[in-house]
């Protein structure tokens, strides 16, 4: 989004459609979730766009490609925040801001917590430069309402063992998953108004009740329960 982007100036002052995101690390359940979600916003007839991150939109996805494949040629960690940046400046544009001023809900599955969480707790990355990118990127646009989908790091992995080959991310330690693991806790910590932080590790009918409640209540504050 540029300074130039009429849509990226008016939307965060317009009427426009609700912004959720789901965050968490790998194996909480964000695919299983966002499904309900889905579900659950139909019920009330809102138009919805459900999308993720890395990916969104056809450039976006051959990024992400870039992002979780291995390379002989290994993958320097600015340049994976950049790419990072890059596909999500796509999948704004093109997907997102657009949906949003249709006044159309977007539920998508990672964003820039994601990019805090990973690149900034995980990979250890200068905070101050991925707020610079975020606000560049971004302008004043950020999720209405963020889900952080809480395991230990213990069950998020042996949740999510048994698939086949493992992406760039999945093959990095306990370590790196339990930074990112406190770095969403703190983010939420520091502006509980913005998320929801949802036990993961109970029973996907006791998630999926959490979940319900604070979609009720967000319904309820935008008049549509
Ligand atoms: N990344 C980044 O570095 N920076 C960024 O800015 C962004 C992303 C946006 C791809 O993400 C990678 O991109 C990600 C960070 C990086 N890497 N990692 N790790 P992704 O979201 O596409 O990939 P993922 O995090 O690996 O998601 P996932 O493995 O697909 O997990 P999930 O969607 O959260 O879980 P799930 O598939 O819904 O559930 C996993 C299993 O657990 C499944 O069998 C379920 O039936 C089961 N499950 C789910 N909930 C429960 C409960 N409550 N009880 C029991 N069993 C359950």
């Amino acid at each position: 989004m540029t300074e130039q982007d009429p849509i990226a100036q008016t939307l965060s002052n317009m009427d426009r459609g609700c912004f959720i995101t789901v965050e968490g690390i790998e194996g909480v359940g964000k695919t299983t979730n966002i499904e309900f979600i889905r579900q659950y916003l139909s019920g009330f007839n809102i138009p919805l766009v459900v999308t993720r991150e890395p990916g969104g939109t056809g450039i976006a996805e051959r990024i992400r490609e870039i992002l979780l494949d291995h390379d002989q040629e290994t993958l320097a960690d600015d340049t994976e925040l950049l790419l990072v940046f890059a596909a999500r400046a796509q999948h704004l544009n093109r997907l997102i801001i657009p949906a949003l001023a249709r006044k159309e809900w977007v539920v998508c599955d990672r964003f820039t917590d994601a990019t805090y969480a990973y690149q900034g707790g995980g990979r250890g990355l200068s905070v101050d430069m991925i707020s610079q990118l975020e606000n560049s990127v971004q302008g004043d646009l950020r999720p209405d309402m963020t889900f952080i989908l809480d395991v230990p790091v213990e069950l998020g992995m042996s949740r999510v063992k048994n698939r086949g080959q493992l992406d760039r991310f999945e093959q990095e330690q306990h370590d790196f998953f339990e930074r990112v693991r406190q770095t969403y806790l703190m983010r939420a910590q520091a502006s509980p108004k913005h998320y929801r932080v949802i036990d993961a590790s109970l029973s996907l009918p006791e998630v999926q009740k959490s979940l319900e409640n604070a979609l009720s209540l967000l319904l309820v504050s935008r008049g549509i329960k």
